[in-house]
């Protein structure tokens, strides 16, 4: 006997899931960078307000209070820039820590790093002296050589621009022939570093074991008097160019000398974070062509100094330098009292055309506390005596230069520059590779107490990373003569591979172009390379243990300014092999047609949402629609990661600006379900999961197979087929009542129905799910008879849980198990095996004439006569073929639908021509 089999067809698609779409709790601030970085811990949300200076612990019960507000803030540090969290069984951790936006004479790697318990109170400080004592790298002690200071001074905009980024919210879009062409000259270059850094307003952080940073900008942002602390510390240097216009210098002479003085700037700024420079021009007239108050924007600075005019005709130096006296430095030209003050006059001649006397200004009052330099250029100084008089009264004792051309000065360069940072007061030797490290930009606890500090600075922004065990403090880095503004230290994380062995991992956004990733192995190391320049590949890092066995299993990369039409972003996945991180081909990205997304840019293990035993993750997208932003959340499983929801503010009707610049995720405590939390411009939100229920339905059928004796059934029959649903809880056990609603379709995806229940054969239902009572009730199906004894009455349930409208629902279903099962009434057959196997043959078929001749045959009849010798035949057909020249009549014994013109198809002892059984046919 055939007997049917029970299947199940799977049907799903997944809309959303297991995340509220409306936040039970957000957080303001009245700063921007409110929610650039984020750590979401079981107990509130910690968000760093570097406008305030402070960091904030926001609960869902409480506003936003200030962390450690007591605590005395060091002067002369910017604010939070970077937060980390370890989320262990025992106890969780965040650490917070500040970066020096200028150079510190005393602290070497430019940070203050505290390490804070969840409830706000302080651990305890990580010290940077230690780390200095303790350093066990040669090279961190390394005397400063020549070299060393000619790679500083080497391209040394990108330094000064990485000040900038992440501060820059509200920056346009950087142009992306900016960031792919070849820079043809230094402006060109230095707006593409400028563009590319204002990109980086990324923020970032991986989750359970958490790391962010974020930058900031020396001048700016901040309101002036939230800078009070730090100009009490160091009120700067101002320096003020006096430029000879005079009509003796040639054009061509002219713009060296402007080019020079670009230098000098673009070069100081390298290594002076508290630089401020003035250029005054001096011909026929005495004109200021750069404000100490136009300092603002590195770029536009320096912009102007390549737009200067040159004035031409007299040599007024005596009343050009009185004019740096009465209206460079004084306050309201932005001058401040105690900042250390540089006058460099610049000339190729004697005074000519002045009505001032060179040493009654250089006896003014004001000129008390000034620092003076000048600088001869060409024949006219060398060989004229009172030329050389002028330009030595002017110059402090060994302040005077003297190079014979315009095309010389670049031969002063260094020098020139280095007395002026030694004046600025950077202390130039042991150490000062680290001085500008800013060690802390990214920071990562590990599970034994263990600390990562990203070192941006380090080694001329090659960067590093400083590992930090207790007492003893490492330097990771690519080399120290690695390539240069790499940002190694942009992000760290680690990847633990055995109990004992772990990776220490950093991403280097602009090492190579692309972006690389630096894996710490031992003494050994390797790099992921980005696949695309500008990219910011490694920018972001997430160690995913998707499988919770506290061993990490991927590592997520985000590229976030990853271009294929704009700037979509996308993140890159590694799956450890053995300890090595090695390429999946799979990559995530954010919905097509989404231009500007920076999908990417932030990435966070949110821990197990779903609760389905394997870890989950957020990606951000800020500038998705407009800047409004998006989330993205993917579902961990055995094989890996699947999109299950996408999370945008239109979804909750508010109008936001970068909603996914972070995100963070916490697991469910006894009092509190798991939640994420979501920072924007300004505005911080929590979102809290729905628990996710699988119910599996269990469906029994009896009969599920139709005996023979029973299938050529009248409709009027007592026949009855019970269908039994109960709606198996499988992950855990139901606490509460779950309203259930189902529908069954019976005989589906056919026309002519073969069951029924009054009538119906579409049935809607209600059932509560209860923790006693799993099963609803027993459905009695009408078997209707047998017009298609063969293929299986199909029975097909979907379930939702009946949730009302405007009503939050306490439990949702799984998105990846099916709501929807098929079973399947089969009929039995009357066959020796299993798989039927009939034998129809032809026989005593008769035609009725052997010859037609066209005109005069009438009719033409055909006999044919079938036989089955083995098992039935269901829904036999016999299709016959003439010439098109005859036309079918009658057809006698069968039912024979007209195929086509020359075909009819006879349905034949429908619906089984049983064994033995003939069937005859007149045509
Ligand atoms: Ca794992
Ligand atoms: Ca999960």
């Amino acid at each position: 006997m055939y007997r049917g089999l029970l299947f199940m067809i799977v049907i799903w698609s997944v809309t959303g899931f297991n995340i509220q779409v409306t936040s039970v709790k957000h957080f303001k601030k009245d700063d921007p960078l409110f929610g650039q970085t984020i750590i979401e811990s079981t107990d509130g949300v910690f968000v760093p307000s570097p406008k305030n200076g402070a960091l904030f612990r926001c609960t869902l019960k409480d506003e936003c209070v200030e962390v450690n507000s007591d605590d005395e803030k060091p002067k002369g540090l910017r604010p939070v820039a970077s937060v980390s969290s370890l989320t262990s069984e025992e106890e969780q951790h965040v650490m917070m820590c500040k970066v020096r936006v200028k150079k510190s004479v005393t602290e070497d790697l430019n940070r203050d790093c505290k390490l804070i318990k969840l409830s706000g109170s302080v651990i305890g400080k990580t010290n940077s002296v230690a780390l200095v004592n303790n350093n066990n790298n040669n090279h961190y002690q390394g005397a400063r050589t020549g070299q060393d200071q000619h790679r500083m001074r080497r391209d040394a905009q990108p330094a000064r621009d990485t000040k900038d980024k992440d501060y820059d919210v509200n920056v346009p879009l950087p142009s992306r022939s900016a960031l792919l062409s070849p820079a043809t000259n230094q402006m060109e270059n230095e707006e593409l570093n400028s563009n590319n850094n204002n990109n980086n307003n990324n923020h970032y952080r991986c989750g359970r074991i958490d790391e962010v940073k974020r930058r900031m900008r020396r001048d700016a942002q901040l309101d002036s008097d939230t800078d009070e602390d730090e100009d009490d510390d160091d009120a700067g240097t101002e320096i003020a160019f006096v430029l000879d216009g005079s009509g003796s210098i040639t054009c061509d002479d002219f713009q060296r000398a402007k080019d020079f003085v670009y230098n000098v700037m673009f070069n100081v700024w390298n290594t002076c974070f508290d630089c401020n420079f003035a250029i005054v021009q001096y011909g026929s007239m005495i004109r200021t062509e750069l404000s100490l108050l136009d300092n603002e924007n590195g770029t536009k600075t320096l912009r102007k100094v390549k737009e200067i005019q040159q004035i031409y005709n007299l040599t007024k130096t005596a009343s050009a330098i009185h004019h740096v006296l009465t209206d460079i430095f004084i306050p309201e030209n932005g001058s401040k009292i105690d900042s250390k003050k540089i006058i460099i006059v610049l000339s190729d001649g004697v005074i000519l055309g002045d009505d001032m006397n060179l040493t009654d200004v250089l006896n003014m009052p004001q000129m008390k506390g000034v620092t003076r330099y000048s600088i001869g250029v060409g024949d006219g100084i060398l060989t004229k005596p009172k030329a050389i008089q002028e330009m030595m009264e002017i110059a402090d004792r060994g302040k005077f230069f003297n190079v014979s051309n315009y095309a010389a000065l670049a031969d002063i360069l260094s020098s020139l520059q280095q007395s002026l940072i030694g004046i600025e007061g950077t202390q130039q030797g042991a150490g000062f590779q680290f001085q500008l490290a800013e060690a802390g930009f990214s920071s990562h606890i590990m599970q034994d107490n263990s600390y990562l500090f990203g070192a941006v600075g380090a080694y001329d922004w090659s960067g590093g990373v400083f590992l930090q065990s207790g007492d003893t403090v490492k330097f990771l880095n690519d080399s120290n003569n690695g390539p240069k503004f790499s940002y190694l230290g942009y992000s760290v994380t680690s990847a633990k591979v055995k109990p004992s062995k772990t990776l220490y991992i950093s991403g280097a956004p602009r090492y190579n172009l692309t972006g690389g990733v630096f894996i710490f192995n031992g003494s050994e190391k390797y790099v992921l390379q980005g696949d695309q320049v500008g990219s910011y590949f490694g920018s972001v890092l997430c160690a995913l243990d998707i499988d919770k066995d506290e061993y990490t299993d991927y590592l997520l990369v985000g590229a976030p300014h990853f271009h294929l039409n704009g700037e979509e972003g996308k993140v890159l996945m590694y799956k450890l092999n053995q300890d090595r991180f090695e390429s999946v081909s799979r990559e995530l990205k954010g919905d097509e047609g989404q231009t500007f997304a920076r999908f990417g840019a932030a990435i966070a293990s949110i821990g197990d949402i779903d609760g389905n035993k394997f870890n989950d993750v957020a990606v951000g997208a800020p500038l998705e629609t407009d800047s409004s932003g998006s989330i993205y959340i993917y579902n961990g499983f055995q094989h890996g990661l699947t999109f299950s929801q996408k999370i945008s503010p239109s979804d909750f009707g508010m109008k936001l600006v970068h909603f996914g610049l972070s995100v963070s995720g916490a697991p469910a405590t006894a009092s509190n379900k798991a939640s994420i939390a979501v920072g924007s411009q300004g505005v911080v939100f929590v979102f809290e999961t729905i628990p996710v229920i699988v119910i599996n339905p269990d469906i029994n059928i009896t009969p599920e197979v139709i005996p023979l004796n029973q299938q050529m059934i009248k409709i009027s029959s007592k026949f009855d087929i019970m269908y039994y649903t109960c709606f198996k809880v499988i992950n855990g056990k139901l606490q509460i009542q779950l309203p259930i609603k189902y529908q069954i379709a019976l005989d589906s995806g056919v026309n002519k129905k073969r069951l029924t229940v009054d009538g119906r054969d579409v049935l809607e239902k209600t059932f509560t799910l209860t923790p006693d009572v799993e099963c609803a009730p027993v459905i009695k199906l009408k078997y209707l008879g047998c017009f298609d004894c063969f293929s299986p009455i199909k029975i097909k349930l979907n379930f939702s849980l009946d949730i009302r409208p405007n009503e939050d629902p306490i439990r949702i279903l799984d998105a990846f198990t099916p709501t929807e099962v098929v079973n399947e009434i089969s009929f039995e057959k009357d066959c020796k095996v299993t798989d039927c196997k009939p034998n129809i043959t032809l026989s005593d078929s008769k035609i009725s004439k052997t010859s037609i001749i066209i005109g005069e045959t009438q009719s033409l009849s055909i006999n044919f006569s079938l036989i089955n010798t083995e098992d039935p035949s269901y829904m036999t057909t016999l299709t016959l073929t003439f010439p098109s020249i005859l036309s079918h009549k009658k057809i006698e014994g069968a039912t024979c639908p007209v195929k086509n013109d020359n075909q009819i198809e006879c349905n034949l002892q429908h619906p089984v021509f049983k064994r033995g059984a003939r069937s005859e046919s007149w045509l």
